[in-house]
């Protein structure tokens, strides 16, 4: 029982001490370029373009190319894994950016 409260503790301080953490597009491109975030957290990419659209592509997650997003908009990702998540951008390619999730 004791257990299960401690477990049911942890997961609710996890939950609330997930942040989400700001990363900007501009000039193509990420703003940080490469961050370290905790399981748990979320990223939030703003789009802060002039009017330029962009949008943030997990190729190598094998996910589908996600929709464009224009100046002002976001586009919101949530990594529950650690590891290293690289992506890109898909009509830049050349705009790419690295999630280190520990
Ligand atoms: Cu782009």
């Amino acid at each position: 029982m004791i257990k299960l409260l401690l477990i049911a503790a942890l997961l609710i301080i996890q939950t609330v001490c997930a942040a989400t953490i700001e990363v900007n597009i501009k000039k193509f491109k990420f703003i940080p370029q490469q961050i370290t975030i905790a399981v748990g957290d979320t990223i939030k990419w703003l789009n802060i373009e002039r009017r330029q659209y962009h949008n943030v592509w997990f190729e190598a997650l094998g996910d589908p190319e996600p929709d464009y997003f224009f100046p002002d908009e976001s586009y919101q990702r949530t990594f529950n894994q650690a590891g290293q998540f690289n992506y890109r951008c898909g009509p830049h390619p050349k705009m790419t950016g690295v999630v280190i999730v520990k």
